[in-house]
């Protein structure tokens, strides 16, 4: 996987060659170049901000510099497009048919997730274009298990008050898959932390990524019923006069794994009652809805 990172403070992700993501560089599991956009102004200040039309507070993000920019990593000709809706919400319709032509099935070709759990959500175009906003749709694990199967992504970090909304826009009547997402409710100065928290739950699903694939399967937010996890222990079972739920120390199996699904029902429904909401419910068993 090739992954661009377009921003104004590229030094943010040279932390990206630490930890689990710089040994899947070294085994050329992915590429990760990050870029200054300043690289494409042409003025001496190198200015890539401009007051808001209209008005009101802050800067906004030229168009013209972000352009130049992605028309190169994108590999695109510069090319009017005056039939752009300014205003269309991006996630309306689907991408344009040469998009679709776009799609690339064979972009893991020794694809290991399940099947099962990831039924339609492994079909994304070969290149993504994608923009940190807080305006926009939530980040899930669905948006990473999908965006794991392309071949190139390419961020656009915003600071200030955003980017030029006709920028995405733009690139979507191009033919390219274009999103925006949010990370959560809350505000943060710049894209790059999000970019950082997007990248991370998407390479750690590359094949070959992760030492162990089973603890991807197993986690919170993954698969058609995705629930919080149970709680863990480890040894001692008595630690500060404190000792475990008996049942786990047991040895009946059966009984254990009736126990943590329960406890992983019983949290979610307490902790987050809008997963319980979601949960397919051809996929509780009789057991289950007795929890
Ligand atoms: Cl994607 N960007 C910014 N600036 N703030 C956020 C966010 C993104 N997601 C949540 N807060």
């Amino acid at each position: 996987m090739l992954i661009d990172i377009v921003s104004v403070f590229p030094e943010y992700f040279s932390v990206l060659d630490l930890s689990l993501l710089g040994k899947a560089q070294s085994k050329g599991l992915v590429e990760v170049r990050a870029h200054n956009l300043r690289d494409w102004t042409h003025d001496v200040h190198h200015s890539v901000d401009d007051t808001p039309v209209g008005g009101g507070a802050g800067m906004v993000m030229k168009p013209a510099v972000w352009a130049e920019c992605l028309d190169e990593l994108l590999g695109l000709e510069p090319q009017d497009m005056p039939q752009v809706d300014p205003t269309a919400e991006l996630w309306d319709e689907p991408v344009q048919d040469s998009a679709a032509e776009n799609l690339d099935d064979a972009a893991n070709p020794d694809d290991t997730v399940d099947s099962a759990s990831t039924a339609g959500i492994t079909d994304v175009a070969d290149t993504v274009l994608i923009f940190p906003n807080p305006s926009a749709p939530l980040f899930t694990q669905r948006d990473a298990t999908q965006l794991s199967h392309a071949r190139h992504l390419v961020f656009g970090c915003g600071r200030y008050e955003g980017y030029d909304a006709r920028v995405p826009r733009y690139y979507k009547a191009r033919g390219v898959d274009v999103r925006e997402y949010s990370i959560g409710d809350y505000v943060l100065n710049g894209g790059e932390v999000a970019v950082s928290v997007m990248l991370e739950a998407i390479t750690r699903l590359l094949p070959g990524f992760m030492g162990n694939p089973e603890s991807i399967v197993e986690e919170s937010y993954t698969g058609s019923n995705a629930l919080l996890e149970h709680l863990q222990y480890t040894r001692p079972t008595t630690w500060r006069g404190i000792t475990v739920p008996a049942v786990l120390t047991s040895g009946d199996h059966g009984k254990v794994d009736r126990y943590r699904r329960d406890q992983a029902l019983a949290r979610t429904a307490d902790i987050r009652p809008d997963l319980i909401e979601k949960l397919d419910c051809a996929a509780l068993s009789k057991a289950d809805r007795k929890t």
